[in-house]
């Protein structure tokens, strides 16, 4: 189960309607008035949040350290499910195994299809299976690192559990953080789902192959992004037909040296 925000074994949901505050819950459902609970049971809550993203925030700075004396530029790739992720891995792989070392972690709830594809694609690979948590935290990574083993001076890729939300609250130690949205998902995600963008470095816009075909306006999407994070850099790319890959493999270059 994931503790920060209740998703899993207990399928507590919460809601929010405007001028109300409802949940459900997994054995029946009620509607009722919790716009008074802080200070009751809610305050609880938030101190076991408050509880585990500084023993996450404590474990990422372990991850930070052991990067950093080993000379590995880490990056976490986060996202909606399907934007991408893997295939931008799949095609850097490929691209650039010559003459770089690259090393990934992959995070899903179930099945190793991504780590299998990562292996295709000639990159060493270790699988994280969350289960029912919806996003990595440093522990695991820790744990993946150590098995994967990443050589000095390489690229570690963290493949994060496709979902805009959990992920962007728990730091993995990363040198870097990546967020990709995809042309299908709408421009006005980093409105909705601002954390995200507020915490990354790079946002890459993939599949704009499909531009013709789908109601997603780029500039809009910049603008949204940069709204929520002023500093956030820019890459417009298609994984399939590899338009815009050269301005990601000259970023990813730079940043390594
Ligand atoms: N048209 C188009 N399709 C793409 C592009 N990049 C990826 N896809 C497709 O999008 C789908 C999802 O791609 P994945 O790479 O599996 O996405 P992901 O973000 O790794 O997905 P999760 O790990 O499940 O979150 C696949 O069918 C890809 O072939 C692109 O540039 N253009
Ligand atoms: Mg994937």
């Amino acid at each position: 189960m994931c503790g920060t925000c209740g998703c899993g074994e207990d399928n507590h949901i919460t809601y929010s309607i405007p001028g109300q505050n409802s949940h459900h819950h997994g054995n029946g459902s009620h509607n009722h008035d919790h716009t008074n609970d802080i200070g009751k049971g809610n305050a609880k809550e938030i101190q076991l949040e408050i509880d585990i993203l500084a023993e996450n925030n404590m474990k990422a700075e372990r991850n930070r350290g052991y990067f950093e004396a080993l000379n590995i530029f880490a990056l976490n790739l986060v996202s909606s499910p399907g934007s991408g992720k893997t295939s931008l891995l799949e095609k850097t792989i490929k691209e650039l195994r010559d003459n770089m070392d690259l090393f990934i972690i992959e995070g899903d709830q179930q099945t190793s299809n991504d780590a299998d594809r990562i292996s295709a694609a000639g990159a060493p690979v270790v699988q994280v299976n969350t289960g029912n948590g919806c996003h990595l935290d440093a522990e695991m990574v820790n744990v993946a690192a150590k098995q994967l083993k990443p050589k000095d001076n390489s690229v570690l890729f963290i493949e994060n559990v496709g979902n805009l939300v959990c992920p962007s609250m728990f730091d993995l130690g990363e040198t870097s953080r990546i967020v990709i949205i995809s042309t299908t998902e709408g421009e006005d995600k980093p409105l909705k789902y601002p954390t995200m963008f507020q915490t990354a470095q790079l946002c890459i816009i993939n599949k704009t192959d499909l531009l013709p075909y789908v109601d997603f306006d780029i500039d809009k999407a910049k603008e949204y992004a940069s709204r929520v994070n002023n500093n956030l850099e820019f890459i417009s790319l298609s994984v399939k037909t590899g338009d815009g890959m050269d301005s990601w493999y000259k970023w990813l270059k730079e940043k390594c040296k």
